[in-house]
């Protein structure tokens, strides 16, 4: 299996983020595609987006045996752990993201730690392409080195700011968010203070990056559908910080962790990787 070459370690350490070329081989990547390609046909709850263009569902791997199969069964928990020099590493959810040909939705800039309550240092995701893009067909962006700056952004839904629409995604999203002293700016209007470093992706190529990071996907300016699933990897150090708002797709009710402990429920947060059973 594909291990963390020590170019890309210190491309991490560094940037925040790595592209791992061909991180999960192509036989995973078609099995993943026709799972995929399952949902959209048969639509369930929180699905029904793809229909309109842009679309996410996650959490798979609780209830679909095929998406927890993928999730124990590619190198990227042990590329999380060789990342974040974690002995062992626990999956905390997976996302589908489909945009189709065409589709003009936006993920504008953000970084996934405001939305997760989740504390901690050693905590990434890992991208992984389905199909090819480029940035224009919306394959990730990110503001380069971002997630050592000590600041958390007010988090946005694709475009929305308005803090009482934000609440009604899921309760007290929008104050929690507005509760964030810094605001996004166009980072890109600023090549003299930030560097932004976009990538082109073949299927099975991963990006690795801190849940710290600033990233964007812009809309998909391709004629074909842009297919990419992510895993939320918790690290050694990753604690349980819940707070209102923060995204209830594991709430305090569904496990045994306690606030502020580390992230320790074998049910909930499975360990996928670890250096001591390798
Ligand atoms: O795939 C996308 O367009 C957005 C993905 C993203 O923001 C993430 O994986 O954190």
């Amino acid at each position: 299996m594909r291990e963390l070459t020590a170019d890309e370690k210190a491309t991490f350490d560094r940037d925040g983020v790595v592209l791992i070329k061909g991180a999960v081989e192509t036989e995973m990547v078609c099995r993943m595609l026709a799972a995929v390609d399952r949902l959209i046909e048969t639509p369930i709850p929180g699905m029904e987006d793809v229909k309109r263009g842009t679309g996410m569902d996650r959490h798979l791997f609780a209830d679909h045996d095929d998406f927890r199969e993928f999730v124990f069964g590619t190198p990227l928990a042990r590329l999380a752990a060789q990342a974040t020099d974690s002995q062992a590493v626990r999956i905390y959810f997976d996302q589908i993201f489909v945009k189709e040909a065409n589709a003009p939705g936006v993920f504008s800039w953000h970084q996934d730690h405001p939305y997760w309550p989740i504390g901690g240092t050693q905590v990434v995701s890992t991208w992984v392409a389905l199909t090819p893009a480029t940035v224009e067909a919306s394959a990730l962006e990110f503001v380069k080195g971002s997630n050592t700056w000590g600041k958390t952004y007010q988090p946005v839904t694709g475009e929305v700011t308005d803090r009482e629409l934000m609440n009604t995604l899921w309760d007290g999203f929008g104050d929690l968010a507005v509760s964030y002293p810094d605001v996004i700016i166009p980072f890109e209007d600023h090549p003299d203070r930030f560097e932004i470093i976009g990538y082109a992706v073949e299927p099975g190529d991963a990006l690795l990056f801190d849940y710290r990071i600033l990233h964007r996907s812009r809309g998909n300016a391709s004629d074909a559908r842009r297919v990419a699933v992510s895993w939320r990897w918790l690290g050694d150090d990753a604690t349980w910080e819940w707070v209102r708002g923060a995204d209830p797709i594991v709430s305090p009710e569904h496990h045994s962790v306690a606030q502020g402990a580390k992230i320790d429920d074998d049910t909930v947060f499975p360990v996928v990787y670890s250096s001591i059973h390798a």
